[in-house]
């Protein structure tokens, strides 16, 4: 049937190759715009793009290139689509692949291989088996041995990326395959013209449960994660007919606005209420968010984990539910499906009305303006060595941003900072990059991909020294898409966190702080300026080293009268740095030289040091009891029933 077939458009001047039919296919299911990093192998498919008219984002690192896709999706709603060529590109790939999949990001990433009749011969870039390699990291990877198969496998993994629970899909074309005239006679054209399939709905009878257990709440809030970000309108409702409180995970904000008068912030916030059990949340709806560190893991400090605390998850994916913890109700069912269905039944008047008490509401949206009074009582300026405290540092360059600017958080304490200070920003959309994987360095793309699937605002790409570096060759990415993403290195000179932890652990038992310091002298702001994109420096201490490269440098010194504090016109200063990238309409890069203590309350609680002699502190994660008693409490204990001591190593 002709209509299941796609019309194909003959390029101009040479035959139409299996690397257009690919380009052809990508761009009948929607796909504007691909990621990738050029290889000879791709060209078939590459030239099929091109004469598709979609563009290409060409990056310096494919793990950036694939990342850029996930921060695409995460944005646009749409699958992302990146191209890395075969083995040496593909293995670059791999941590993007493996970031997206634990991540649950639909994307689609094309890869080539050597001549199918060369397999096993230690041809060029052909050692590795990129299909095998990829298979533990992806919803599903395929190499297409037939050029007429292209659009039927294209279709498969296509409608695998970006249904159900979604996540990267990778499919491996020998580049015989690609380079292989196509016979239009021979096409399986499969799904690929197919309508989108409609999204997976609630048990209805699991939906009446839900708004019962909404009803006998009395300190309801919501959570949301990635899952939910094509509900906006449907959660914003429920909150608006409810009161229930809106919070998202630190993961990512999803575009609830800012400005709605039930957003709530980031869940972090609810440790606030840990300490006093009348005030802690007695429900809690998590909407495609999932259980884990993120939420406080197994600690129970955010999703009370006791028996006066119902839990009620609502996921496309029932392996999540219930995943480490009790759940009283669990439904599997696209968000904004479920969200409605709630909301249908509130409307209809089949159940009585019910609004959550003011008392709660006003105790849960209190919660935005928390601050911590410790950091907010520290100097500004560290007296010991008088560079700027990274709180107030994040917290003024927050404030200074434009109003829904795009926020990539990436970086150790830096990005402890950062969503420490996340309400200051008023921000369209955030997330912290390193996710599941804890993985440095993935901001950079992130940003790159949400910079391109909107070009209206400013995307923010918040760093450490230290991420920074993995990934710093994309300023060249930025400026040659002349892309509106202000870098921000917040830099502390120094691996913060991994200093952090041995600080903590080891104190003064031991001098050694090994692999941990990083170097003053790098310049951030100048390596941004090699890349021809505007580079700033804001350092408390004005004690650097001018450089003859530093033709740019913005002394802040004089931005104020001679009166003026210092610590005033330092972040007088940062506002005006901003302003000069925001008016740059490109990329721009702030050097934030900031004080490498205090450390965030947040690495202080993962690190757990405890000097309870009784406990085994494993860093980062829960601590565990020890075997046997050291303490002389338990000895003592032990002694007072048995009489004799327990024989116990102390
Ligand atoms: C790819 C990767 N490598 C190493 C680590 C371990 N790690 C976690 S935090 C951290 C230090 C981060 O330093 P920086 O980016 O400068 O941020 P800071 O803590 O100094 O603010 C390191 C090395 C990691 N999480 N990811
Ligand atoms: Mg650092």
């Amino acid at each position: 049937m002709s209509s299941h077939k796609l019309h194909l458009k003959q390029p101009s001047g040479r035959e139409l190759l299996g690397g257009d039919l690919v380009a052809q296919c990508l761009h009948a299911l929607g796909v504007e715009v691909v990621f990738g990093l050029h290889g000879g192998h791709l060209d078939a498919f590459l030239m099929g793009c091109a004469d598709m008219g979609m563009e290409l984002i060409d990056t310096r690192h494919e793990t950036v290139a694939v990342q850029a896709a996930e921060g695409y999706a995460k944005v646009s709603g749409k699958t992302g689509c990146c191209f890395v060529t075969a083995n040496s590109g593909f293995c670059n790939a791999f941590p993007g692949l493996a970031t997206a999949f634990a991540d649950r990001s639909p994307l689609l990433c094309v890869t080539s291989s050597p001549p199918l009749r060369d397999a096993e011969t230690n041809a060029l870039q052909g050692f590795h088996d990129q299909v095998v390699l990829a298979k533990p990291v992806t919803k599903f990877c395929h190499r297409i041995t037939n050029v007429g198969e292209i659009p039927r496998i294209v279709s498969l993994a296509w409608r695998t990326a970006s249904s159900g629970a979604p996540g990267p899909v990778m499919l491996d074309f020998p580049i015989d395959v690609l380079f292989t005239p196509v016979e239009n006679e021979a096409i399986a054209w499969g799904g690929i013209t197919a309508p989108l399939v409609s999204l997976p709905g609630p048990d209805p009878r699991a939906i009446d449960d839900a708004v019962q257990m909404m009803r006998e709440s009395l300190r309801p809030v919501i959570i949301v994660g990635t899952g939910a970000q094509n509900a906006v309108n449907e959660i914003t409702t429920l909150a608006s007919t409810t009161g229930i409180p809106i919070f998202h995970t630190p993961k990512f904000s999803t575009g609830i606005p800012y400005t709605h008068p039930f957003h709530a912030g980031s869940a972090t916030t609810l440790a606030n209420l840990s300490s006093n059990p009348s005030i802690r949340p007695d429900l809690v709806i998590l909407l495609g968010a999932r259980t884990g560190f993120l939420l406080g893991g197994r600690s129970g400090a955010i999703i009370p984990l006791t028996t006066s605390c119902k839990l009620l998850q609502i996921d496309i994916d029932g392996s999540e539910i219930g995943r480490s913890e009790h759940v009283d109700l669990g439904i599997v069912s696209d968000i904004a499906l479920a969200t409605a269905s709630i909301n249908a039944i509130l409307e209809s008047g089949k159940v009585e009305k019910f609004r959550v008490a003011e008392a709660w509401i006003r105790t849960t949206l209190a919660l935005k303006a928390w601050r911590a009074k410790h950091n907010e009582d520290e100097p500004k300026i560290d007296e010991k060595n008088g560079h700027l405290h990274p709180y107030h540092a994040v917290k003024r360059l927050f404030q200074f941003l434009p109003p829904k600017s795009i926020i990539c958080i990436d970086g150790g304490e830096a990005g402890g900072w950062a969503l420490q200070n996340l309400p200051e920003a008023h921000a369209a959309l955030s997330m912290v990059c390193t996710g599941y994987l804890g993985f440095l360095g993935n901001g950079w793309g992130y940003a790159l991909g949400a910079a391109v699937a909107d070009r209206s605002v400013l995307v923010v790409n918040m760093q450490g020294d230290g991420s920074a570096g993995f990934h710093l060759a994309e300023l060249d990415t930025y400026k040659k898409f002349n892309l509106r993403i202000l870098t921000v290195v917040v830099n502390n000179c120094v691996w913060g966190m991994s200093l952090a932890g041995q600080d903590m652990l080891y104190g003064s038992a031991t001098q050694h702080r090994p692999a941990a310091n990083l170097r003053s002298e790098t310049r951030y702001d100048v390596v941004a300026q090699g890349f021809g994109v505007l580079g700033l420096i804001i350092d408390a201490t004005n004690t650097l080293p001018q450089s003859e490269l530093d033709k740019r440098r913005k002394s802040y010194m004089e931005l104020g009268s001679a009166d003026e504090s210092l610590t005033k016109k330092v972040l007088d200063g940062l506002g005006a740095a901003v302003d000069e990238v925001v008016h740059e309409n490109g990329p721009g890069l702030i050097d934030l030289r900031v004080s490498r203590h205090p450390y965030q309350d947040s690495t202080k609680a993962m690190v757990g040091q405890d000097d309870d002699p009784d406990v085994i502190v494993v860093p980062y994660y829960d601590n565990l009891p020890r075997p046997y008693y050291k303490g002389k409490k338990k000895v003592e204990d032990k002694e007072e029933s048995s009489g004799s001591s327990n024989g116990a190593p102390s």
